[in-house]
């Protein structure tokens, strides 16, 4: 009983920090975008509070970050490793901003390239990098350091797309995840 009550509590919490955060960006932005961010957020803190007695201890905190994220339109998080991505599935469509964080000990880039492949990684490969003649970057960052950050900015319209690091042999290392744009 004790526990439950926590995890109300922790919803709630998520829910009004996702009003707040909506409100606030309502007066900054443009009223529509503002708005939408706002039911977006709200929705995914109404799902939180309705997912969160079920959820465990652990889930609960990440609901509250996801409401948060979606309130303040923020760019979408990228952490690289080796060797692959840690990103959202899913992004807002329109003029992204994906904030690449080498959390690796490479270099490593991060380049976005428009693909529905069912499997992102067997993509047509040419000495060792993905053959770029085939599936053209629509944009990609410089090379990243170890512990080193970088925008990628990009206009994308919905669809199916890949995150891909080019570097020499790390995308036959695996080095692709889909994202998908609504
Ligand atoms: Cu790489």
């Amino acid at each position: 009983m004790m526990l439950k009550k926590r995890y109300r509590v922790m919803a709630a919490t998520g829910l009004v920090a996702a009003l707040l955060l909506g409100a606030c960006s309502k007066k900054e932005e443009a009223p529509k975008a503002a708005t939408k961010a706002a039911a977006t957020a709200t929705a995914a803190a109404t799902k939180a509070a309705t997912e969160a007695p079920k959820a465990t201890a652990t889930e609960a905190p990440k609901a509250t970050a996801t409401a948060t994220a979606a309130a303040a339109a923020a760019p979408v998080a990228v952490t690289i490793k080796e060797f692959t991505f840690e990103v959202a599935s899913t992004v807002k469509g329109g003029d992204v901003t994906f904030a690449a964080k080498n959390g690796g000990a490479a270099p490593h880039e991060l380049a976005i390239i428009k693909t529905d492949a069912a499997d992102v990684k067997k993509l047509p490969v040419k000495d060792g990098l993905l053959d770029e003649s085939v599936n053209k970057p629509l944009g990609r960052t410089p090379q990243i350091a170890a512990g080193a950050s970088a925008d990628l900015k990009v206009k994308l319209e919905p669809g199916k797309y890949a995150l891909i690091c080019n570097v020499p042999g790390h995308y036959s290392l695996g080095m692709a995840v889909p994202i998908t744009v609504n």
